[in-house]
């Protein structure tokens, strides 16, 4: 586990950490920025695989992610197209599981997309605008909790509008990670939390987090299950990894995505790894859990890690999103 190196923060990250709306950053997460900073160059190699085949807003290569139909913008016929229930957190495999009746929401997701983790943030604001809203990301790796600059964030993202069922529009974020942040901490859980400027005690309502691990040079995400999606209350929270997660490999080390080439020939094929955990500790916002349970489990277009069953009783990190909301 390798400490953040300070003497990379750029003048230009300090420049920005001055413009961010979050709350200032403490001297850990400052000296944390470098690790999650972008480089533009590589960014703008990226190509965006932008076909969007049932146009519900989630490209083609997203949707075998949430386990969705990229044929069908509502794949659960409730309704509600795929990429809304992401950002109000209903569950699109379900059609007992809709929207609640909020102002505000987000959902996040993440897929491989060429040699980089494609990070998704699908938010619903109403209006459909970031004006008046507040934002803020993150990540929580090797015991820390890291805020990123707000401008940059948006700065190095596509922003998508997609119609929502009710008239309104989506916004979807999406930003480059470097696999080899996740390659480099063995797991991390990043975040999103959204909400109005309407109170300043209650500066987020909505929050939402994604976890990615690394096995054997592949990048796995703990993939949403229905367990992991919160009812709408007052505030709505979405944990990808809360007690059960299906790990579900989005981009190897030899590149293209998780169901391409490079995924080490040991794992199954046409399985995934379903795996159970205990929460054994938190401090603020960061959960230690311990994997409990941990077995292939079939039906599913993915592959199994070789290592899914040994990973029992080994511990992660995740974040709380309830601590991310309410003040
Ligand atoms: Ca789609
Ligand atoms: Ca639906």
């Amino acid at each position: 586990m390798q400490e953040p190196s300070r003497s990379s923060l750029s003048a230009r990250a300090l420049r920005s950490l001055a413009d961010v709306t979050v709350a200032v950053l403490p001297a850990a997460a400052v000296a944390g920025v470098a690790l999650w900073a972008w480089q533009p160059g590589e960014l703008a190699a990226q190509v965006t695989n932008s076909l969007d085949a049932d146009a519900d807003g989630l490209v083609d290569s997203q949707e075998p992610v949430l386990g969705t139909s990229f044929l069908d913008p509502d794949t659960d016929a409730d309704g509600y197209f795929d990429a809304e229930e992401l950002a109000r957190q209903s569950f699109p495999l379900d059609v007992l599981s809709v929207p609640a009746a909020r102002q505000i929401s987000v959902g996040m997701s993440a897929r491989g997309e060429g040699e980089s983790v494609r990070m998704v943030a699908a938010l619903y604001t109403m209006d459909g605008r970031l004006a008046n809203k507040n934002l803020r990301f993150g990540a929580a790796a090797g015991g820390r909790l890291v805020n990123f600059p707000v401008n940059q964030v948006l700065a190095n993202s596509t922003i998508q509008r997609v119609a929502a069922s009710d008239g309104t529009q989506l916004l979807i974020l999406e930003w480059d990670i470097s696999p080899r942040i996740v390659h480099q901490f063995g797991y991390v859980s990043f975040f999103v939390a959204l909400g109005d400027d309407d109170d300043p005690n209650y500066p987020y309502q909505s929050a939402a987090t994604v976890d990615l691990a690394s096995d054997s040079g592949v990048v796995v995400i703990a993939r949403t299950d229905a367990a992991n999606v919160g009812p709408g209350g007052v505030f709505t929270v979405q944990s990808q990894n809360s007690g059960h997660s299906l790990n579900q490999p989005i981009l190897s080390s030899g590149g293209g995505g998780g169901n391409g080439n490079g995924i080490p020939s040991d794992w199954e094929s046409g399985e995934i790894c379903s795996q159970n955990s205990s929460a054994v500790g938190s401090s603020g916002a960061l959960v230690t859990n311990e994997v409990t349970s941990a077995d292939c489990v079939s039906g599913y277009d993915s592959y199994c890690s070789s290592q899914c069953s040994s990973s029992v009783g080994s511990t992660f990190q995740t974040i709380d999103p309830v601590a991310l909301i309410g003040g």
